[in-house]
């Protein structure tokens, strides 16, 4: 009850705040996944608009809950959202990339059997790939997990973005990018865990046209045993791209302030 009552005091701020000002600091989704309001049985290719799908859709599961993801070993398996043309620009957009997720499985291990850390989160902006692994056991086949991140060969032995999460509950993972500054605030829960150059987050020095300005989700590749994953949500967040209308009006009033001068 207080929550509702907080939100609708927040939307009718949110409202005020526009109409009073005008270059409000905007927050707005641009691109969600939600298991639970996608609701059972509708797997990202059935939401509007639809994420695309690489690998059988007998892979992937929504019971309400969570998606439900069981990648076979050797098989590709991944999502990936509809493009937001402008969301992700190296050196200029702000943007944070943030999912909900229990590894089942573990990846990495053994580099002879399971050694593609292949459980991701991927990203692209016009210069850079990025990566976000998730890895349930960053040690052996036990204790806590974490995240890992870059490319190439994708092994067990890629950098730790953040080490020590307890992954036998779901956790909030962010990824919070500022254009000016270059870097990426890593958060887990809400808490800022560590803050990295998208020079050094990256995975690949090219960006990948099929996801700029995009998110995959899964497991892209052929090579690597079985990923399971539980997938609650999934969401890009634009604060860098002013509500167009605000724009329209800023245009015009720019336009008007340029005739009366001539
Ligand atoms: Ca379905
Ligand atoms: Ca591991």
């Amino acid at each position: 009850m207080g929550r509702i009552v907080s939100n609708i005091a927040l939307s009718a701020m949110a409202v005020g705040m526009f109409g009073l000002t005008s270059t409000p600091a905007h927050s707005a989704v641009v691109i969600s996944y939600d298991a639970a309001t996608a609701g059972s049985g509708n797997e990202p290719d059935d939401v509007a608009p639809a994420w695309s799908r690489d690998g059988a859709s007998s892979f992937w599961s929504n019971n309400g809950t969570y998606l439900d993801q069981n990648v076979p070993a050797s098989t590709a398996g991944s999502y990936t959202s509809p493009k937001v043309a402008g969301t992700m620009v190296k050196g200029s957009s702000n943007y944070t990339v943030e999912f909900r997720v229990r590894p089942v499985s573990d990846v990495g291990g053994t580099p002879s059997t399971d050694w593609f850390a292949r459980d991701l989160v991927i990203w692209t902006d016009d210069v850079y790939q990025y990566n976000v692994i998730i890895d349930k056991y960053t040690t052996g086949s036990s204790g806590t997990g974490g995240l890992r991140y870059g490319g190439g060969s994708y092994s067990e032995n890629l950098p730790t973005l953040v080490s020590g999460i307890d992954w036998t509950t779901p956790h909030t993972i962010a990824a919070s990018y500022t254009g000016s500054t270059g870097n990426f605030d890593i958060y887990v829960d809400g808490v800022l865990q560590t803050t990295i150059a998208d020079s050094v987050l990256k995975g690949g020095n090219a960006s990948y046209a099929p996801w700029q300005d995009a998110v995959t989700i899964g497991s892209p590749t052929t090579a690597g045993g079985v990923v399971q994953n539980e997938w609650y949500y999934v969401k890009v967040d634009n604060t860098a791209v002013p509500e167009p209308a605000t724009m329209s009006l800023l245009g015009v009033a720019g336009l008007l302030a340029l005739r009366r001068r001539r």
